[in-house]
C-alpha cells in the first residue's frame, strides 16, 4: 500500500500523457508536428524551464473542450489515486486556454466534471488553483481574475507559474490584492530558477501561504531561518528538478539537507506526464536516490496534510 498523501504541485495540463495528446489530437481534428507517440516523447528532453514550457504550451492545442479537461482530470485522479494520492490541490493556466480561443467556462466546468466527482469515483478529495503566467502582463492576469469570477465558488485561491526569471512576484501585486479581496486562498512559484530575493517577495509582497518549489531558498541562510520559523510550506518536486536542470542528478538533490534545517517540505509531481513520475514515483525516487527514511516518508506525507487547503472537520475525517 502506498503512502496516503496529499499533492499540492501538480499542473492538470502537465498531465497529458502522449496517449491522450494523440487521442485527443485525432477527435478534435487538430494535427501535431509530431509523427507518433515515440516521436513526442523524444521532444521531453530538456535544457531548462523555458525549452519544457515551449512544449507543454504547444500541446495544449489538443485540449479544446469541457469533455477534453474531464479526461485529462479524470486519467490523473485515477493514476494519482493508485499511488497513494488521498488528497490533490489542481493548478490549471486558464491564459494559456483564453488565448487560444477556449473559455475560461469550458476549462472550470470540464474539470469540474471530474473534481466533482472525485471523492466518490477515485477516493481523491480535490481543490482548484487558478495560475496567473507570469510572463504575461499583470493587465491580462487582472482581467483573468475577473474572467474567473463566475465560477469562485470552484476555485480555492490563485497561483503564479510559468518562466520565472525577469517577472519578479511584485509584478502581481494588486492582481494577488484583488484575489485576496475575493477570498482566494495565494501560492505562488519562487525560486525554481528565480533568487531567493523573489521567495522573500512572494511572501512579503504578495501574502503567500506556501511557495512551490523554493528550492534556491536555500542560498539565503536568513530566508532559510524564516522560512523554518514562520513554518512555510514548500512544495518541491525533485523529478521536475532533475529534468528542468535545477539540480544535475537526484543524488546531488538538497531535500534531505532542508528537512534536516527544519523546513516544512513536501514531495509533489509537477508536470507528471514530462518529467517521468507521479507522486508516488518521486516518493520512491527520494527514497532510493537520497536514502530517506520511512519517518522522513511519513514526515513529507504528514506534512503534506498539513500545508493543504483542507479545513473542515469533515475533510480531515476523510483522511
Ligand atoms: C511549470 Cl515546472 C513549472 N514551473 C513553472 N511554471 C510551470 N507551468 C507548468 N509547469
Ligand atoms: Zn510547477
Amino acid at each position: 500500500m502506498p503512502l496516503p498523501k496529499a499533492e499540492l504541485h501538480l499542473h492538470i495540463e502537465g498531465t497529458l500523457e502522449p496517449e491522450l495528446a494523440f487521442a485527443l489530437a485525432a477527435r478534435n481534428g487538430v494535427s501535431l508536428p509530431y509523427a507518433d507517440e515515440d516521436a513526442l516523447r523524444e521532444a521531453y528532453r530538456f535544457e531548462d524551464l523555458q525549452s519544457f514550457l515551449n512544449l507543454y504550451y504547444e500541446l495544449m492545442a489538443v485540449l479544446r473542450t469541457e469533455r477534453d479537461f474531464e479526461d485529462l482530470a479524470n486519467a490523473y485522479l485515477a493514476r494519482a489515486a493508485a499511488q497513494g494520492v488521498r488528497h490533490a490541490e489542481i493548478f490549471f493556466d486558464p491564459q494559456a486556454h483564453l488565448a487560444r480561443g477556449v473559455e475560461m467556462g469550458t476549462v472550470v466546468e470540464g474539470l469540474w466534471r471530474a473534481l466533482g466527482t472525485s471523492r466518490d469515483r477515485h477516493g481523491v478529495s480535490t481543490r482548484l488553483i487558478m495560475c496567473f503566467l507570469r510572463d504575461e502582463s499583470a493587465e491580462s492576469a487582472m482581467r483573468t481574475l475577473d474572467a474567473a469570477k463566475p465560477y469562485l465558488d470552484r476555485i480555492t485561491g490563485v497561483g503564479l507559474d510559468s518562466a520565472e526569471v525577469g517577472h519578479p512576484p511584485v509584478k502581481f501585486r494588486e492582481v494577488y490584492e484583488a484575489a485576496a479581496a475575493l477570498g482566494l486562498r495565494r501560492v505562488a512559484h519562487a525560486g525554481e530558477e528565480g533568487p531567493p530575493a523573489y521567495v522573500v517577495e512572494a511572501l512579503d509582497v504578495l501574502g503567500v501561504e506556501r511557495i512551490d518549489h523554493g528550492l534556491r531558498a536555500t542560498e539565503d541562510p536568513a530566508l532559510v531561518e524564516r522560512l523554518v520559523r514562520d513554518r512555510v510550506p514548500l512544495t518541491l518536486c525533485p523529478l521536475s528538478n532533475v529534468r528542468l536542470r535545477t539540480v544535475d542528478t537526484l543524488a546531488d538533490h538538497p531535500l534531505p539537507a532542508m528537512l534536516d534545517a527544519g523546513l516544512m517540505c513536501t514531495v509533489n509531481s509537477d508536470d507528471p506526464a514530462y518529467f517521468g513520475g507521479y507522486a508516488g514515483d518521486n516518493f520512491d525516487a527520494v527514497r532510493d536516490t537520497l536514502g530517506l527514511g520511512e519517518d522522513r516518508l511519513r514526515e513529507l506525507a504528514r506534512n503534506s496534510f498539513l500545508a493543504s487547503f483542507l479545513e473542515d472537520e469533515e475533510d480531515l475525517r476523510a483522511r
